[in-house]
């Protein structure tokens, strides 16, 4: 069996059946197939992309799985009034459709993190002084939280950018939110690993700022595995020996990207330019 792994769709379901049917002809059938998070919104057709890949989950054995990224848990946070739409989501098909309850049950009951074949994969990143063992262990205390009882009211305090540094000693919902924002939101750090919430359109941020990706801090403890991730459209595809990022800017007029976790083998569908890209995503 081949492993891919899958960038932001962000709604553009055409193009995800494009890459699928590449993927099943890449592997001869037999593939594990892993989205790294932000499987809707922005994009054209979010609650298509939504569905397609509940079934395909549901139907796989385990074979297809997503992580949540942050546009998700917006839709999950929407949904349940724990958060305000914004002017630029297209997700109003899918809070509307028959079906909303099953497909935001389905998507708040997705992990934030998973370790595949030396791979960890995230939406966004991983907080520097975490190796492989607490990442996992870190994002399963948010997943149980959100598959719990008390996953309204967690929504409704998730969001901020405060503590913007982590530290082991976080508890209750400070703990919950660091790792969120760690897990789907983070891009540049301070060099002490701060996370900063204000610059994504560079790998630099402004001059001057000290501003650097949260991979390249040198203390990054998951430096010895290869890290996988999206949500950060402006660098582009990313690859190097122990990095993948391919948030290739789908739904921006780029490219989706999968990319074979055994072999680095590429597939792209070029992507019609849906938005204009600002930088705001
Ligand atoms: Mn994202």
């Amino acid at each position: 069996m081949r492993t891919y792994a899958i960038g932001d769709l962000q709604g553009c379901a055409h193009e995800a059946q494009l890459l699928l049917d590449h993927i099943i002809e890449d592997a001869k059938g037999d593939a594990r197939i892993l989205f790294v998070g932000d499987l809707i919104n922005r994009g054209p057709d979010s609650l298509t992309a939504l569905r397609r890949m509940k079934a395909l989950s549901e139907a796989s054995g385990g074979k297809v799985e997503a992580l949540l990224g942050n546009h998700d848990l917006h839709l999950i946070a929407v949904a349940v009034g724990a958060q305000s739409a914004s002017r630029t989501d297209t997700l109003d098909g899918i809070l509307a459709a028959p079906d909303r309850d099953e497909l935001i049950d389905w998507l708040r009951r997705r992990p934030l993190a998973m370790f595949v074949d030396a791979h960890l994969l995230v939406h966004a990143g991983v907080a520097a002084q975490w190796d492989v063992a607490q990442t996992m262990a870190l994002a399963a205390e948010v997943e149980a939280v959100l598959r719990g009882d008390g996953w309204i009211d967690f929504l409704r305090q998730m969001y901020g950018n405060e503590p913007n540094h982590w530290d082991d000693s976080l508890a209750g919902v400070d703990r919950l939110r660091c790792i969120v924002n760690a897990l789907t939101r983070m891009r540049l750090c301070e060099p002490d690993g701060s996370m900063d919430f204000k610059h994504k359109e560079s790998e630099s941020g402004p001059e001057g700022s000290g501003l650097i990706p949260w991979f390249d801090l040198p203390q990054r403890r998951t430096a010895n595995v290869t890290v996988v991730f999206g949500h950060w459209s402006a660098l582009g595809l990313i690859l190097r020996p122990n990095l993948v990022g391919l948030d290739s800017g789908c739904v921006w007029g780029g490219k989706l990207t999968a990319v074979c976790l055994d072999d680095r083998r590429l597939l792209q569908v070029d992507c019609p330019e849906y938005r204009e890209h600002s930088g705001k995503k």
